[in-house]
């Protein structure tokens, strides 16, 4: 089978506990993923990234890894997993997998050896601190998911671990030799099992300063986060290139794509270095902020409120990495993942029947450009938010605090839920909707995330020509043309309500023309253009006697022109 190439590939994210459920028993699986696999192929994808699958006790949806060398029992078994590879790779399609370097769970037998007694050989795989006298902690860092950095050794001891994330994650301790040896030989056995490359879950973090440094900030009492201390240390990048080289030892064209949330243009380009064994590319959460000219309701708290795209910082900084990566990189495209609401839902305000035209006009903008897409599951059909039927499901104690102040206003408690799940991760996790039959055509037995679906589903989208669904297969068929794989591309930022650019390879161009607003543009068409042909429309008018081309609300055009 021939290797895709890195700017060839066209991902498609899926979190397979909500994709499609086999055995109905609520939760999505491995044998669900195959049997939709064709859909894939037929949408234009050639690379699909599943969220983690190995043993997990689940309080972070797996990644909390308690044994890395078996599949969940409740996504199937390995044998399903072997079927699964073999069906992905008889379609030309490759399969990468969440692999999770920076913790483990609390499960892990490593772990539960390292609390079981001080003296453990395992006991150095995790990290650890003395007690400060007077019950203090040993300093005042935050986790990534509230509290502080340090708990208890549950063993007993006077020491604590430390834990980014949830305190059933605790971190590894990378500086270990024997850490690293075994995080090598989890990459390799999952390579031998045919697997396409790897999406390295927060690599970033693998590397800490020294604890004892004690960092307090100017209120020892109150938590903070610390990132400078625990997140793109230089030394983090060489445990990446150490952990990358051993894998392309047994598979030199392995695909990596590392999550690196907090890098800048910079540090993407560092651990992207064409001249290293590093990434392939990285998804940073750079791309996307809050409008900070949003107005909230003042009554509410903002937490539960959806929260506006920052359009205009996305414009920039889309603009800068698009133009500074050529050459070096491929960029990461994509407009949502599993950490971060639905796109659509953080564009606050627009009217459901313009929401179609809205998540055509993205796709276009964002897949056309030069990079990677990476397809979140349920976006090629415009899904928003699934609504949320338990305030439990969130795991957040301001969501009380919310639905509280609501109800207290005289808010229904089903408006409440719409809009804590439009503003929340969780709200972007809900099931793929096949259908409009039972459970969205997920499952025979309700969903282990109960929710109630949106209209969008692809049974009904199939059969209309103007859904988003054909509008996406489009988008990736043109994405496959090489002007959009390895032409150029240069940037038209004169009118803010736009986004237009320009791909060139060889003699073959192609403009794309993307109206950001819900107000109709009139955009002067350059010469050349107007006897272009055609290859993508939505809400787009040409009129070529007098060389202009209209753009309705959330409009766009692509057109290809040959320089003679
Ligand atoms: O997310 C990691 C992540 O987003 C952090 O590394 C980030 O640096 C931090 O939140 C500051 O912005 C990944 C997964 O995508 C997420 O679902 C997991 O919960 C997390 O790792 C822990 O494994
Ligand atoms: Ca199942």
């Amino acid at each position: 089978m021939k290797v895709l190439t890195s700017g060839e590939r066209i991902i498609y994210q899926i979190y397979p506990k909500s994709w499609q459920d086999s055995n109905h028993d609520g939760i999505g699986d491995l044998n669900g993923i195959t049997s939709r696999l064709d859909y894939l192929r037929e949408l234009g994808i050639n690379t699909l990234w599943l969220n983690p699958i190995f043993v997990s006790p689940q309080v972070d949806n797996g990644y909390d890894v308690e044994n890395y060398f078996m599949v969940d029992p409740s996504l199937g078994t390995m044998a399903d997993f072997e079927n699964l590879v073999q069906e992905v790779h008889a379609r030309g399609m490759e399969i990468i997998l969440d692999f999770v370097m920076n913790h483990t769970s609390d499960q892990h037998p490593w772990f539960k050896d390292a609390i079981s007694d001080p003296h453990s050989l395992y006991r150095d795989y995790y990290l650890w601190q003395p007690a400060p006298p007077e019950g203090q902690l040993p300093n005042n860092w935050a986790s990534f998911f509230g509290g502080s950095v340090w708990e208890k050794d549950p063993g007993g001891s006077d020491e604590y671990y430390f834990h980014l994330f949830a305190k059933e994650m605790p971190d590894l301790n990378w500086k270990n030799q024997e850490v690293r040896r075994a995080m090598s030989e989890i990459g390799q056995f999952w390579l031998e099992r045919g697997v396409d490359g790897f999406r390295l879950d927060a690599f970033i973090h693998t590397a800490k300063a020294n604890f004892d440094q004690n960092v307090f900030t100017a209120e020892p009492e109150q938590l903070e986060l610390a990132e400078e201390y625990y997140a793109n240390l230089p030394q983090a990048k060489e445990y990446l290139e150490e952990f990358i080289a051993s894998l392309r030892a047994i598979k030199p064209d392995l695909f990596i794509l590392g999550e690196a949330a907090s890098a800048d243009l910079d540090l993407a380009a560092s651990y992207t270095d064409p001249h290293r064994t590093l990434c392939d590319s990285v998804v940073t959460f750079r791309y996307f902020a809050d409008d900070p000219d949003q107005e909230f309701d003042p009554q509410l708290p903002r937490f539960g409120q959806p929260h506006q795209l920052d359009l205009r910082q996305f414009r920039q900084t889309m603009v800068h990495w698009q133009t500074v990566l050529q050459d070096w990189s491929y960029p990461t495209l994509y407009w949502s993942n599993h950490d971060l609401p639905r796109i659509l839902d953080k564009f606050v305000g627009v009217l459901p029947e313009q929401q179609p035209a809205l998540a055509k006009m993205l796709a276009a903008l964002m897949y056309l450009q030069r990079g990677i897409p990476c397809i979140y599951y349920g976006e090629e059909l415009g899904m928003t938010a699934g609504k949320l039927a338990d305030p439990a499901e969130f795991g957040e104690q301001e969501v009380e605090e919310f639905l509280q102040a609501g109800l207290k206003l005289g808010d229904a408690q089903a408006d409440l839920l719409q809009s804590l799940s439009s503003s929340h991760k969780m709200g972007a996790r809900t099931v793929m909707q096949w259908s409009d039959g039972v459970n969205a055509g997920f499952s025979e037995q309700t969903p282990w995330l109960k929710a109630q679906p949106t209209p969008a589903n692809v049974l009904l989208e199939r059969k209309d020509p103007d859904s988003v669904l054909n509008f996406y297969r489009q988008v990736l068929a043109l994405k496959k043309q090489p002007l959009f794989v390895q032409g150029s591309i240069t940037f038209d930022l004169r009118d803010p309500e736009l986004y237009v650019y320009t791909r060139k390879l060889g003699k073959q161009t192609a403009i794309v023309y993307c109206n950001l607003s819900a107000a109709t543009q009139q955009i002067d068409l350059p010469a050349a253009a107007v006897q272009g042909r055609v290859q993508l429309k939505n809400q787009a008018q040409i009129d070529a006697k007098h060389r202009k081309l209209t753009l309705k609300a959330y409009g766009t055009l692509v057109l290809e022109t040959t320089i003679v």
